[in-house]
């Protein structure tokens, strides 16, 4: 099979529910065609408003580079089109783009062999366990947060992700745990997000607490690259710290795990370097007994976290979805992704919404 062409449009997906600034996202979608008629779609994105038409220039450079060659060597062309970065070190533009291109790469490789991507990649179950992330920012009053969560719980979410950061003193940071945990009850996972805005000893202290609300994670607390600061942070507490969504390429996921800083490793599809990438840090997670989890990109990352025996939640961000015509549904008995059974991602475009969104 060959690669005959390509068509790519920058689009920007208006988002609901904040955070304030509520900007919209910009995505680049991306279409493969080839010798045998099949057509591959793909996207990436989640970066920069400002660096959204750079990114599709390269986006379209790549795939004009990729024009010819076949589809299915798909680590031979993340090879090529990583080592663009600069002899192996992997930069923004550049492992995105790459990453948006391994995705419509790997639904021609499902479509195919005619089975639904998580079965192509591994096939470990056809439904999976998700929260729901795009509500409960740390901009809202916890008037808002206890209105929203209970919500939540009656569209059939199990788990659900909050954030912290942002409060003045620990004892308000402390009360939005309460008024989380008392709005859906004990049977609910909630993980909580920090976005890196504490220090080592602010994370402590708080997350000292949170045992007493039965916190299910507590993500990034400081900088990502603080390996040392985090593994001090998750020695000192019980509740397993999530870490990982900033990582570019997969060299930091070694430092990760080898400096005992994660328990849960987060890997972002487009930093990892698509679905080669992410299954890449998931596998290695796996060797070390650490469950993985995903960020964003929710109706790619069905497949992969399904194909991983050490996969536990995908994260649902309403964000990308808008793109697509038909999304994995959520069973509202237990929370459960089912994923689809269509050949590849399974996923098709939904033109008429690219339109209203074009840049
Ligand atoms: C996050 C990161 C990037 C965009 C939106 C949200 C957040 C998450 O860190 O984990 O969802
Ligand atoms: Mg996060």
């Amino acid at each position: 099979m060959k690669i005959t062409g390509f068509t790519t449009r920058l689009v920007s997906v208006p988002r609901d529910g904040g955070p304030v600034p509520n900007t919209p996202t910009p995505y680049v979608t991306i279409k493969l065609q080839t010798d045998a008629g099949i057509e591959g779609i793909g996207y990436t994105g989640f970066g920069a408003v400002a660096t959204a038409k750079a990114l599709k220039e390269t986006v379209d450079a790549f795939a004009a580079l990729i024009v010819g060659t076949d589809p299915e060597m798909v680590e031979a062309t993340q090879q090529r089109l990583l080592t663009l970065g600069g002899g192996g070190s992997p930069a923004g533009l550049v492992t995105r783009a790459a990453a948006g291109i391994d995705i419509a790469l790997w639904d021609i490789k499902g479509k195919a062999a005619n089975l639904p991507l998580y079965k192509l990649l591994g096939g470990h179950r056809d439904r999976v366990p998700a929260y729901a992330s795009g509500w409960l920012w740390r901009d809202w009053d916890i008037a808002r947060l206890a209105e929203t969560a209970p919500k939540l719980v009656a569209e059939g979410w199990r788990a659900m992700k909050f954030r912290l950061g942002a409060e003045p003193t620990v004892a308000r940071e402390i009360e939005r745990m309460q008024v989380m945990r008392d709005a859906v009850g004990p049977d609910i996972d909630l993980m909580i997000d920090i976005n890196q805005m504490w220090d080592v000893n602010r994370a402590i202290a708080i997350g000292r607490k949170m045992a007493d609300f039965g916190i299910y994670w507590l993500e990034d607390p400081v900088h990502h690259q603080d390996f040392a600061g985090l593994a001090r942070i998750a020695a000192a507490l019980d509740t397993p710290i999530a870490a990982g969504e900033y990582h570019y390429g997969l060299a930091p996921f070694r430092q990760a795990v080898e400096q005992q800083s994660v328990d849960i490793v987060m890997v972002d599809i487009m930093r990892a370097g698509g679905i080669t990438g992410w299954m890449k840090v998931a596998r290695m997670a796996e060797v070390f007994n650490l469950p993985v989890v995903t960020h964003l990109a929710p109706e790619v990352q069905v497949h992969t976290l399904a194909a991983c025996p050490n996969g536990t939640y995908v994260e649902w961000m309403p964000w990308s979805t808008p793109m697509f015509k038909e999304l994995p549904e959520l069973d509202k008995a237990d929370g459960k992704l089912i994923v689809p059974q269509r050949p590849g991602l399974g996923l098709e475009f939904d033109e008429a919404a690219l339109d209203r969104f074009a840049m």
